[in-house]
């Protein structure tokens, strides 16, 4: 008897989020073969992991959504200026059966091994139940924040109370009714979460190690006329949004911060504070190339934090000092600074007084225990990278993915890496992914890669790599765009891998912009796919 073959696809693609579904979709359209893999237990991605209390986007859901059906866009209809995450989720659901995705998508299937294999010129791809599926091309949709960063904090074992981490949260909720609760962490997530588990638990503490900038998001109903508008200028909108910096349909205020006057620009900020979202950031051309640019942000949100906590000491510990504005991804909140004026909530500075460990009742610092009964860690992700490498990817000659990129992530335009032939990675590092509204990014790259892929069949090649030059000027060209920028100055960004102790600190996502970037790769293909190498099938026999 002969074993049974693995499945065989023209491609496998990890992830059912929003890069795997559209993926699927272009797939098909080309007539390829296709299977997705999904380690959770139903499609949507970051939207089905990330549960978490307050979880909502921090883009405006008119433009956080996919572009490329007009039907889809007209007849979605969004509830709030910024949608939470179980309304994103219920949108991508409807995507996988409006488009009638499932029928190609495994759930419950974690990707625990891909290996290429040089003379098949396929990808063997293995899962945690131990199946198996080969592919021509291997496609990774596995997102840049899905793999939780859990602090090794001693004693976490030892806890006696439950505890959570928001990219990873229980999908029957908790319930912090009566409980004191310790939140770890206030990036974007913490800054959501913290306010809306004040209001249930009986007592709150927030560890906080970097006091972090954020601006009011101003959410609300989403207004019937608006959607109305926005639905009949949606070709308008995306346009936008392609040929912007970050994705976002907004313009960036030609002039500098520094070329108007002072009380100008203090009612500019105003206005942009009380308009509330991510596009304080475009208040002024150069608040993220110019630091004296910068210091005027930095100081306008410096005094309203001062403004809104009502304890000066507190307020002094929530006002950010080590890093510009927006260097950092730059949270939104409903109510963060606020929350603090409850006498509930303890602010607790752990750069000042460190945490020591986690006991059986609570954490303690250098200044005392605090009793908790449930803790969450809103602690971020090993970003860009971590989903790569927890799979165990091997490319040509069983080379480790994770050897490859030993000393940081190293890649042609994010989108392959030399040695690991037909390997595509959706918004990979040295892509603008995070920098970017993602499903902007998403969706330039899945075309990208469904053009590539025609390409390729229309000329009888089987096999596109990236060269190791086309690598090289690649990984120097994002360290450039990145030092033009402000953004390197936060030493402890997860832009950086510095949240993750041990990983390499190399600038991860390509702060060039999204349209030059989007330009670079349409000109990269129309020069028949200048710096990958492409090759036909091998002749018989090898
Ligand atoms: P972030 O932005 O990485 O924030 C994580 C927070 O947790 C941040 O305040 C960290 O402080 C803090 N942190 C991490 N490790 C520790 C330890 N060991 N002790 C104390 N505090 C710690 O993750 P988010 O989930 O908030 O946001 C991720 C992205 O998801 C977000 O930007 C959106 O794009 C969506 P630090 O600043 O490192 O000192």
């Amino acid at each position: 008897m002969t074993a049974p073959r693995d499945p065989e696809f023209d491609a496998v693609v990890v992830g059912a989020g929003f890069a795997g579904m559209y993926m699927l979709h272009r797939l098909r359209e080309l007539g390829c073969s296709a299977v997705v893999l999904e380690a959770g237990h139903g499609v949507g991605g970051t939207w089905y992991w990330n549960r978490y209390p307050g979880a909502r986007c921090d883009s405006e859901s008119y433009y956080y959504s996919y572009s490329f059906s007009d039907e889809l866009q007209q007849e979605w209809e969004w509830s709030e200026r910024y949608p939470q995450q179980p309304e994103i989720l219920r949108y991508l659901e409807h995507v996988a059966d409006r488009f009638d995705l499932r029928r190609d998508i495994r759930l419950g299937r974690r990707v625990t091994e891909a290996a290429f294999d040089d003379d098949a010129g396929r990808w063997h791809v293995r899962t945690d139940g131990g199946e198996r599926y080969t592919g021509r091309f291997l496609i990774t949709a596995v997102g840049c924040l899905s793999t939780a960063n859990v602090p090794r904090i001693p004693g976490l074992d030892a806890f006696d109370g439950r505890w959570f981490h928001t990219g990873n949260w229980p999908h029957d909720g908790v319930d912090f009714t009566g409980l004191r609760v310790g939140v770890i962490g206030t990036g974007s997530t913490g800054i959501q979460a913290i306010p809306v588990i004040a209001e249930q638990a009986a007592h709150l503490t927030v560890f906080q190690r970097t006091a972090n900038y954020s601006v009011p998001a101003r959410n609300g109903p989403m207004d019937p006329a608006f959607q109305r508008e926005v639905k009949a200028g949606y070709a308008e909108i995306r346009r936008r949004q392609r040929e912007s910096t970050n994705g976002h349909p907004f313009d960036v205020e030609p002039r500098s911060a520094l070329s108007v006057p002072e009380d100008e620009r203090r009612s500019r900020y105003e206005a942009a504070w009380r308009r509330g979202g991510l596009r304080f950031r475009a208040t002024f051309a150069d608040l993220l190339t110019s630091v004296e640019a910068n210091a005027t942000a930095s100081d306008f949100i410096r005094a309203k934090i001062r403004e809104t906590v009502r304890d000066p000491e507190t307020a002094e510990k929530l006002v950010p000092h080590d890093h510009p504005f927006a260097t950092k991804r730059p949270p939104i909140d409903t109510g963060y600074f606020e929350t603090y004026n409850r006498p509930d909530v303890t602010l607790v500075d752990v750069r000042e007084n460190p945490i020591v460990e986690i006991t059986t009742s609570g954490v303690r610092t250098t200044s005392g225990t605090h009793p908790l009964d449930r803790l969450v860690f809103a602690t971020g992700f090993d970003a860009l990278t971590g989903p790569l490498l927890a799979m165990d990817v091997r490319g040509a000659g069983g080379r480790a993915l994770r050897d490859a990129w030993s000393d940081g992530p190293r890649t042609y335009l994010g989108l392959q890496v030399p040695g690991f032939p037909n390997l595509f990675t959706i918004t990979g590092p040295g892509s603008p992914s995070v920098l970017t509204n993602m499903p902007t990014s998403i969706e330039q790259h899945v075309d990208w890669i469904a053009d590539c892929l025609a390409h390729l069949r229309e000329n009888g090649l089987v096999r596109i790599e990236a060269t190791e030059d086309a690598e090289r000027a690649w990984g120097e060209h994002v360290q450039e765009a990145a030092q033009r920028t402000l953004l390197p100055m936060a030493s402890t960004s997860w832009y950086l891998g510095a949240n993750v102790p041990g990983k390499p600190r190399v600038f991860l996502p390509y702060a060039g912009g999204l349209a030059a970037y989007a330009r670079r790769c349409a000109e990269v293909a129309a020069a028949g796919y200048a710096g990958f190498s492409l090759a036909p099938a091998p002749a018989a026999g090898r």
